[in-house]
C-alpha cells in the first residue's frame, strides 16, 4: 500500500480525496493545511488523524511514498523542493509554477533528487478527451490539418476560487492551461503561437478572455479560444468543445458530450460523456473524473516505475505555451517562437 501526503485540504483538494479513496494500493494517510478549520474538516470527513500545519513535519514523522500537493501556485516551488530534498515522490497541481524558469528549476531540481514528478494536469484526462485522442490515433479521419479547442461560459468560478478574481493574470494561467494542454495532447507540440486577450468583467484583475493561434510540429494549425465572459443560452460549463478536421474526414465534439466523426463520407454519432462518481456534483463531474484518472495513472506509474504522461518534463511545454501566449498578448498579437523563449 503506497502511503500519500496531501499538502494543502482546500477547495480542490476534496476532489483529490474522494478519487484517492477509490484507488487501489493507495492511502493518504497524513494531511497538512495552514489552516487549521480547513485541515481538521477534512480530517474528519475522511477519517484522516495525522495532521499537520507544517508540511516539512509531516514529510520529517512520514513515513510517506509520495506527497501530492494541492496549494496555490505560489507555494508550488517550496513545497515540491521540500518533497525532493526528502527523496519523496511528488505530484504537483496545475499551474505547476509562477513562471517557466521556476518551473524549469523544479523539474531540475527532482531529477537531480531522482524523484518521479508528476503534474496533476487532468484536462486531457477527461473521457470525452480520451475518446477523442483514440478516433485520430485510429486514423479515421486522416492527418489532421486544422483544430479547435474552446472553452466558453460564464460560470462563477469565482465564489469557489476567490483568488481567481485578485491575481493579477487569470483565464490563460489558470483555466487556458488546461485548454493549450489538451492541444498537444491531440495536435503535438508547438512552434509558433500568437495571442490576443481581454477583460469583460470589470470586478476582476486579470484577463477572461484569450484566443490562441498555434502552428504545431506536424504542421498543423489550431485555435485555442477560452472565456469566462460568455453568457450561451445553456451554460456548459466546464465542458470543452472540439473541431478538428482531417485528410479524410471530420470530428466534432458538441455540447453534452455528442461525438460526431464523419469518416470518407460516413457519419457516426457517438456520446463521450463521463462517469459519474458517487462522490461527484454535477457539472463538475467531468473534471472529478479525469482527477480520479489522473491520480490512478500517477499510482500504476509510481508501482511499475514508469514516466508519468504528465511529467514534470513534458509539463514545461505547456508551461511554455502559456508564456508565450502572455507573451505574445503583451506584444500586441506578436508571433512567438516557442522553443526560444527565455
Ligand atoms: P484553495 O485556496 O481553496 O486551497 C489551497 C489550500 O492550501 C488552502 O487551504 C491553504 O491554507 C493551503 N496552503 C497554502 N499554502 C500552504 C502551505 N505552504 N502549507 C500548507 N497548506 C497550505 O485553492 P484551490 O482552489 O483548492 O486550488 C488549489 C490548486 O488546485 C490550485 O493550483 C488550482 O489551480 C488547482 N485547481 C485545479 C483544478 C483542476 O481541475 N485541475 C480545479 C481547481 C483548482
Ligand atoms: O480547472 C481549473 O483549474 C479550475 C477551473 C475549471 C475553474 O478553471 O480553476
Amino acid at each position: 500500500m503506497l502511503k500519500g501526503g496531501l499538502i494543502g485540504c482546500g477547495f480542490f483538494a476534496h476532489n483529490h480525496l474522494h478519487a484517492w479513496q477509490e484507488i487501489d494500493n493507495v492511502a493518504i494517510t497524513a494531511l497538512c493545511d495552514r489552516d487549521e478549520s480547513r485541515l481538521k474538516e477534512a480530517g474528519l470527513k475522511f477519517g484522516i488523524t495525522k495532521l499537520y500545519s507544517d508540511a516539512a513535519q509531516m514529510i520529517a514523522e512520514g513515513p510517506l511514498d509520495f506527497v501530492d500537493i494541492a496549494t496555490t501556485v505560489a507555494t508550488h516551488r517550496p513545497l515540491v523542493e521540500l518533497a525532493a530534498s526528502a527523496g519523496l515522490p511528488v505530484i504537483c497541481q496545475k499551474p505547476f509554477a509562477e513562471s517557466l524558469i521556476d518551473a524549469r528549476a523544479m523539474v531540475d531540481t527532482c531529477e537531480r533528487a531522482g524523484v518521479p514528478l508528476m503534474v496533476h494536469e487532468n484536462f486531457r484526462w477527461q473521457a470525452p478527451i480520451r475518446a477523442v485522442r483514440d478516433v485520430l490515433a485510429s486514423g479515421r479521419i486522416g492527418e489532421v490539418f486544422w483544430g479547435r479547442v474552446s472553452f466558453r461560459s460564464a460560470y462563477d468560478v469565482f465564489s469557489g476560487q476567490p483568488y481567481l478574481a485578485t491575481s493579477d493574470r487569470f483565464i490563460i494561467e489558470d483555466l487556458g492551461i488546461h485548454i493549450l494542454d489538451i492541444a498537444r495532447f491531440l495536435f503535438g507540440d508547438v512552434t509558433r503561437l500568437s495571442a490576443a486577450t481581454k477583460r469583460i468583467n470589470p470586478s476582476i484583475r486579470g484577463e477572461d478572455v484569450a484566443t490562441i493561434l498555434m502552428v504545431h510540429e506536424s504542421g498543423a494549425s489550431s485555435i485555442c479560444d477560452c472565456s469566462y465572459a460568455t453568457a450561451l443560452e445553456e451554460e456548459l460549463f466546464p465542458q470543452t468543445l472540439l473541431e478538428i478536421d482531417g485528410s479524410r474526414g471530420t470530428l466534432r465534439l458538441s455540447a453534452n458530450y455528442e461525438l460526431t466523426i464523419h469518416s470518407d463520407g460516413v457519419t457516426e454519432k457517438q456520446t463521450v460523456a463521463p462517469v459519474l462518481h458517487a462522490w461527484a456534483t454535477k457539472p463538475w463531474h467531468n473534471i472529478q473524473e479525469s482527477v480520479h484518472n489522473i491520480q490512478k495513472h500517477w499510482a500504476q506509474c509510481l508501482i511499475s516505475h514508469r514516466t508519468p504522461e504528465t511529467s514534470g518534463q513534458d509539463n514545461l511545454k505547456t508551461m511554455a505555451l502559456v508564456a508565450a501566449a502572455y507573451q505574445s498578448a503583451a506584444g500586441n498579437l506578436a508571433s512567438v517562437d516557442v522553443k526560444a523563449l527565455p
